[in-house]
């Protein structure tokens, strides 16, 4: 019994906790996993490496769009797919957090401390979850009449936050940063401590996702968290009730701010 996880980079702490998630929970029902990494951008080799494989079931976390999703279904045939990382209107099963709760989460967060020039760190704009982020950042400030301050982009990656970071200092900072992952939020960090930068004395900067390495920031970061290892476990519980055709219990996945250092 095998189940298929087709994953994102797993260099990304994210997939990486989700991936190490997903295996704990698979192993605990009696399933192998084998999961395949989309490097190139090519969900459909991804997805036909899993099935060449003969699993049972499909777990998919790749960024795609409601068309690109429902074609891999059609490529997975009968066997049951779950997508991870997908547009919300799509006829396809999920198992996600709402990005827009949580985006609008760190807006409220950052405008009841009484900052009102905020600036963006936007996710790559392939991503699903980081555009639907960013719409409901830039949404969330409008319901207060701000526009950004600035709206940079990385790729999640440390070095795209710190790249990000340096390319706007010294000069013009926001009083506050609203950054679409944590590890782009270590980045900016870095550089703006590079430039002895106060945080949280002279911007406030909060990050998205909570990994396990974000308590350890120096300071320790605000975030908005998004419990990796309990997606990981209920997306192989909902798998597995597909595949021994019970219901899926339907706890939803909800986004908590989590308030530590960074942000005053
Ligand atoms: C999403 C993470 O929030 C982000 O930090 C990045 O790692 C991205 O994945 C990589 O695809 S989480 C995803 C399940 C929406």
């Amino acid at each position: 019994r095998t189940l298929g996880l087709a994953t994102s980079d797993l260099a990304l702490m994210a997939p990486a906790q989700i991936a190490s998630a997903i295996q704990q929970r698979a192993a605990s029902a009696g399933y192998h996993l084998v999961i395949a990494m989309d490097s190139g951008n090519d969900a459909a080799a991804t997805v036909n490496e899993l099935l060449a494989q003969r699993v049972d079931g499909l777990l998919i976390n790749l960024p795609l769009e409601a068309e690109a999703a429902q074609q891999i279904q059609r490529l997975c045939g009968s066997k049951p797919v779950l997508f991870l990382d997908v547009e919300p209107h799509a006829a396809v099963a999920q198992c996600q957090y709402p990005n827009d709760a949580g985006a609008r989460a760190a807006v409220e967060h950052l405008v009841a401390l009484g900052h009102r020039q905020i600036g963006l760190l936007n996710g790559p704009q392939r991503s699903v979850s980081a555009r639907q982020r960013e719409n409901a950042w830039r949404e969330a400030l409008a319901g207060h009449q701000l526009t950004p301050h600035c709206s940079l982009r990385g790729d999640w990656s440390a070095q795209s936050g710190y790249q990000a970071l340096m390319a706007q200092l010294p000069a013009n900072l926001p009083q506050a940063l609203l950054v679409a992952n944590d590890q782009m939020a270590l980045g900016a960090m870095r550089a703006l401590h590079q430039y002895g930068v106060a945080i949280p004395g002279e911007i406030s900067v909060i990050g998205y996702d909570d990994t396990a390495e974000s308590a350890w920031y120096q300071p320790p970061l605000t975030t908005v968290r998004q419990d990796l290892h309990a997606l990981g476990a209920q997306s192989v519980e909902r798998m597995l009730a597909r595949l021994q055709g019970r219901e899926p219990e339907n706890d939803a996945l909800k986004p908590t701010l989590v308030i530590r250092e960074t942000t005053a």
